[in-house]
This record gives C-alpha cells, structure tokens and sequence, in this order.
C-alpha cells in the first residue's frame, strides 16, 4: 500500500487503517465520490458515506483532506 507524506512532514499512516488512501467510502477505487462524500460532511454534516475520511491522520475531516483525496484523484 503506498503512504503520502501529509503537508506536515508527518507519515499519514493513521489514514490507511481502514482502507486505501483517498478511499473516503472505502469501495476500494479513489473517485469523485470520495470527493463528494467528503463534502457532503463538511456542508452537510453527514458522515454516512464516510468510512475513511481522516486522510491526513490529524484526527479531524477538514479541508486538507479534502485537498489530499483532489490530489490523488489529480495524480499528485
Ligand atoms: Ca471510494
Ligand atoms: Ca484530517
């Protein structure tokens, strides 16, 4: 399984417990739908289609996971 380094330096490995990093709703492909479930609990505050949402490790669904899983999408 491959790691990232998050923004901060630090080994994001608390993200890929449950699931492959950007994998937000842990179907096993990283897609627009990670985007939008990820928005859907950011706006929304619903958090149904999230089972690996903490991207960055930090302990928090924020914005920088949000970047991370654009990112992967992106190919970066
Ligand atoms: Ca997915
Ligand atoms: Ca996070």
């Amino acid at each position: 399984m491959a790691q990232r380094v998050a923004a901060s330096g630090n080994v994001a490995t608390r993200a890929t417990i449950s699931g492959m990093l950007g994998d937000v709703n842990g179907d096993g492909i990283v897609s627009s739908v990670d985007m939008t479930a990820l928005y859907n609990y950011l706006l929304n505050n619903d958090s149904s289609a999230i089972v690996n949402g903490d991207q960055d490790g930090d302990g928090i669904i924020t914005s920088v996971d949000v970047t991370i899983v654009y990112n992967i999408l992106l190919g970066n």
